[in-house]
């Protein structure tokens, strides 16, 4: 059976490309979507493409990738990265590969965005490449699980 990889997107990525282009881009989560399912295809990995604007349910999705014993998780928490316990607490139950993925570069922005609580339980973040950080964070995925080229 095929593996699959959770991509999981935090609050306001459903108005990707519609606002602030300079820093995000003009591609639209849809967008976002094709790319990580070419990504996934190309590394024989089935992908669960999700996004909410409520806490819980990122936290319902995470106990789902647990219990359904996924590959691996790639999540952009959005607002939650430098407000959510909660996210961190549901993640540190993951024993599969977690990998953070930002569009910009958190570090080269308001003092604010640098602190995250996810990147204590990732174990690999990505930040600055655009929306081909998510196709990067599934290559590493791929690669830390071994799974095929
Ligand atoms: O760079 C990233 O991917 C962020 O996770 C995006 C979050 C921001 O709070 C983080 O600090 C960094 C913002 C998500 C909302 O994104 C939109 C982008 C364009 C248009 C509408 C929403």
């Amino acid at each position: 059976m095929a593996k699959t990889v959770y991509v999981l997107n935090g609050p306001n990525l459903n108005l990707l490309g519609s606002r602030e282009p300079e820093l995000y881009g003009r591609a639209t989560l849809a967008d976002v979507e094709k790319l990580c399912r070419a990504a996934a295809a190309r590394h024989g990995l089935e992908l669960e493409f999700r996004q909410s604007n409520h806490e819980g349910e990122i936290i319902d999705w995470i106990h789902q990738a647990r219990a359904e014993r996924a590959a691996g998780l790639v999540i952009n928490p959005a607002g939650y990265t430098t407000t959510s316990v909660a996210i961190l607490d549901a993640l540190q139950t993951m024993q599969a590969p977690v990998v953070e993925v930002h569009i910009t570069n958190i570090h080269a922005r308001e003092p604010f965005r640098r602190h995250s609580y996810i990147s204590r339980v990732a174990r690999a973040v990505v930040c600055g490449f655009g929306i081909d950080g998510y196709a990067l964070a599934i290559a590493g995925v791929a690669a830390l699980i071994g799974a095929k080229e």
